[in-house]
């Protein structure tokens, strides 16, 4: 709201106008009650002991559907590596992770599994019962044993998306949930996200025909969440976004943007040709190179114990509530 003359700014009437007009989401109800449960049993676990932090990792691409019964779709570019590996870091590190990804997208602890030849990793033992081949069989029981640890410790949830419509409105509900978390509530947020989408109203019910000639659609701009997200959703919370470009001249100004613009605390960027080598943490004041150190190596380790440590600092200070900072 503009103070001065009492109206809605244009920000604002975009993300009010997003989120009236998006198709309702199909399992709110479920998602309101998981969020419920794993946000109350980590508030109780914490009021017993060491407060417990909690991170949103979100992860994977939004698509954009063309169609209401959508055939076609505009799709942004992430395979869900990076917020899998990082789900497993935030893991290892204590926290309780609620992980936001697209559906079908890579899962934490199942990352050395193959999608192509999946039927390979198994065997037909003499008992007939099912058996993995080795060498594998190590690599299967220690992600089998860290993941049932995480989900039945209560810490870890997963929430899938696919829609831009139903990212934003999953977003909403879990950064309002963990309103109450406070300062021990992060965001790290590496779903690539899209940009433009067509407004539900404004969008071909059925299939585009292609016999009535060349194609010519108008998108409208996503309103800027980032801020929504820092000012009202969950303003206390210590927030992590991602920036992919293709272009390196203009990477590091585009995360300071960012970062002044939407109240990061920390923006990561990478460039297309490298972003699984080497990462940039930059922060107000600073810039951190992270590198992987080879081919089996995960450059989320580290990037991780960097941002857990910056977190630890934003929780000591009395001011992470505020927006200026
Ligand atoms: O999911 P992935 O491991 O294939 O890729 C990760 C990434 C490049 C999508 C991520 O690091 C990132 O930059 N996300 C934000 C993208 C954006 O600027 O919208």
């Amino acid at each position: 709201m503009d103070s001065k003359s009492g109206t809605e700014t244009p920000q604002e009437s975009g993300v009010e106008f997003f989120f009236n007009s998006a198709p309702p989401l199909k399992d709110r109800d479920q998602i309101s009650q998981k969020l419920e449960v794993f946000i109350t049993k980590i508030s109780r676990s914490s009021e017993s002991g060491k407060p417990i932090r909690v991170v949103c990792v979100t992860s994977g691409g939004t698509t954009v559907p063309l169609e209401q019964r959508c055939v076609r779709y505009i799709d942004n570019f992430s395979s869900g590596n990076r917020g899998a590996a990082s789900t497993e870091y935030f893991v290892k590190a204590g926290y309780a992770v609620i992980f936001v990804h697209r559906w079908g997208s890579c899962q934490p602890y199942c990352r050395y599994l193959p999608q192509d030849s999946f039927l390979d990793f198994f065997d037909i033992a003499e008992n007939s019962t099912i058996k993995v081949c080795e060498p594998h069989g190590t690599v299967v029981k220690g992600a089998i044993r860290d993941y049932r640890k995480a989900v039945e410790e209560g810490f870890l949830l997963k929430l899938s998306f696919t829609t831009i419509f139903e990212y934003l409105q999953i977003l909403q509900m879990v950064a309002t949930s963990m309103r109450c978390l406070k300062s021990h509530g992060m965001f790290y947020l590496a779903a690539a996200v899209s940009d433009f989408y067509v407004p539900w109203e404004n969008m071909a019910k059925h299939k585009i025909q292609s016999a009535e000639g060349p194609l010519d659609m108008r998108l409208t701009q996503v309103p800027k969440m980032l801020l929504v997200l820092r000012k009202d959703w969950a303003p206390a919370a210590f927030c992590i976004s991602f920036k992919l470009e293709t272009d390196p001249d203009i990477l590091l100004q585009k995360a300071d943007m960012a970062m002044q613009k939407y109240g990061m605390h920390v923006v990561v960027a990478n460039e297309l040709a490298t972003y699984k080598r080497e990462v940039s943490v930059v922060t107000s004041g600073e810039k951190t190179r992270v590198c992987s150190h080879g081919q089996d190596h995960d450059l989320e380790e580290e990037l991780i114990d960097l941002l857990v440590a910056r977190h630890s600092e934003h929780i000591k200070k009395p001011s992470g509530i505020d927006m200026n900072e």
